[in-house]
């Protein structure tokens, strides 16, 4: 055995909006999906070699055929996924909840390309894959929140090459009780199956539950001292844990992925979350009677104990800086819903990102003109230089802080009453409000930023060599789950629009900045 080289990993390990986290090991790898909504691609997936530091190497759906958003609702599209491995091929499956269907893709390789989709006839949400030593598969998920069938856990046997279902979907297991018993996982371990689920909604009396048998279809025990882990009721700057996924080590030991939440840490006025559902990390540890608890007696902390994980200290991987000199964006970046074709091109211009806005604006469940990455820190500096020239009334391209269609605040260059101005604007669901707007008379190149502290975003933009001015401010809890409602949380996004028509002209971004560390300079 190695002695890890750090005793101690910080959660969440992701930290931003990645809730739903699924994880499989193949060696000493591991792979990670987590949920990702109406944002396109879809299902991020990473690597890692430690199961704290994780490197996004792709998305599992990255065309339409995979994943049509077309008149996706915010935070329906893609629901919880789960990932497997099975000789030699990795298994993704999820719910299109954007027309309500259940499908899986393959991959050869983790990275891709991963396969059209295998469509299931298989109703419910978070469908899970079991693949038993005997060579027989289950298909695991939740039924009966739509009202058909009884509410709680469902399993079939399946055939993974076809979809096809090989027996009837039986009723297995209903929880020990709370609402909304879901995400389930099935396993084998040391001879029994688990069922490990999440109950009590995915807010603040979310927790993991687990029950297991001898059985595949049961008859199912429940631990009696569920749940496994739940932060409801407890003062914890972490809340909400919950829809966890197991993995073992080559050493034996138990892991769990699961998310949670973190409530902006603001002195009074009640608990606020903007950054979303995050993942966190915990060991398992099993009581002598075969039973599993996660974290210490069911709870978890920001710093926790790397027992015997190989704890490297690996470089950041997600984007801090991006200059759009590739021909891809780099994997942070995330489209709403399906791009429209033509909308946005890295080639045209090579070394700057080309929008081009359409009569879609920020303010339509739909595909504006957009690229976004999640805000995963509460402090934090973003910024981007901008050139735009638009000749036409209601044109306009900027810097967004986005949560939906109803919450979002902006600093943007638009045409207004025959100028090219500089525009704050906040969105606060019926409540829209242009706060300021300015002529700008200055060079191309304009840099808008955005100043983030736990309850407050500052926007401000800086003229081509002369100093920056603050420009308006917001708060964070207006663009929080808690107000905002949805499974996500709040991205950073460059966009454009023609506010009701095609832009005239299109808006080019030289570079983007993200910065965790920034102390607020303004
Ligand atoms: C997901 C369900 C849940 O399908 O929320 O927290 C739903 N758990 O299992 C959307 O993420």
């Amino acid at each position: 055995m190695f002695a890890p080289l750090s005793s101690k990993y910080s959660n969440p390990i992701l930290p931003g909006f990645y809730p739903d986290p699924s994880v499989c090991r193949v060696g000493a790898d591991f792979y990670l999906v987590t949920s990702s909504f109406h944002y396109f691609p879809g299902v991020p997936i990473f690597h890692s070699r430690d199961l704290v530091h994780w490197r996004q190497i792709g998305h599992c759906l990255t065309s339409r055929s995979q994943l049509n958003l077309d008149g996706c609702k915010s935070s329906l599209g893609i629901f919880a996924p789960t990932l497997r491995f099975h000789k030699g091929l990795f298994y993704m499956i999820t719910t299109n909840t954007n027309g309500f269907r259940n499908f899986y893709v393959w991959a050869k390789q983790p990275e891709g390309p991963w396969s059209e989709p295998v469509w299931l006839d298989w109703p419910g949400i978070d469908p899970s894959l079991f693949f038993d030593e005997d060579g027989r598969v289950y298909i695991t998920g939740n039924g009966g929140f739509l009202g058909d069938e009884a509410l709680g856990i469902y399993q079939a046997e399946i055939n993974p090459e076809t979809g096809s279902l090989l027996s009837e979907r039986r009723f297995i297991w209903a929880g020990t009780g709370a609402k909304a018993p879901e995400g389930p996982h099935l396993y084998k371990i040391h001879g029994k199956y688990y069922l490990l689920i999440a109950e009590g909604g995915t807010e603040y009396g979310h927790m993991v539950t687990i029950a297991r048998s001898d059985h595949p279809y049961g008859p199912y025990e429940s631990h009696p001292f569920n749940p496994i882990l739940t932060h409801r009721s407890i003062d914890s700057p972490i809340q909400a844990t919950g829809h966890a996924d197991l993995v073992e080590l080559e050493d034996g030991s138990w892991w769990a992925v699961f998310l949670g939440i973190r409530p902006a840490p603001v002195q009074f006025g009640g608990l606020h979350h903007h950054l979303g559902r995050e993942t966190f990390l915990a060991p398992v540890t099993w009581s002598t009677e075969g039973w599993p608890v996660i974290g210490e007696r069911g709870r978890v902390s920001e710093m926790m104990d790397a027992r015997s994980l190989p704890v490297t200290a690996e470089p950041i991987s997600y984007l801090l800086e991006d200059e759009f000199n590739l021909n891809q964006l780099d994997f942070s970046w995330n489209f709403l819903r399906n791009p429209e074709e033509g909308s946005w091109s890295l080639t045209e211009n090579p070394g700057q990102l080309m929008l081009k806005g359409s009569a879609v604006t920020l303010d339509d469940a739909d595909s504006v003109a957009f690229i976004g990455r999640r805000q995963q820190h509460f402090c934090c500096a973003v910024s981007t230089s901008l050139s735009f020239n638009p000749t036409l009334e209601g044109e306009e391209a900027g810097l967004t802080v986005y949560m939906n269609e109803k919450f979002h605040y902006e600093i943007a260059l638009s045409y207004r009453e025959g100028k090219r101005k500089v525009i704050f604007r906040r969105r606060v669901g019926s409540l829209w409000k242009l706060e300021r707007e300015e002529e700008y008379d200055g060079p191309d190149g304009i840099i808008l930023s955005i100043d983030a502290d736990p309850s407050r975003y500052i926007f401000s933009y800086t003229r081509p060599g002369r100093t920056q001015t603050a420009y308006g401010s917001g708060e964070c809890s207006l663009l929080s789950t808690e107000v905002a409602g949805g499974f996500t949380g709040v991205y950073f996004g460059l966009y454009a629009t023609g506010n009701g028509r095609k832009c005239s002209a299109p808006a080019l971004f030289d570079w983007f900045r993200y910065n965790p560390e920034s102390q607020r300079r303004i």
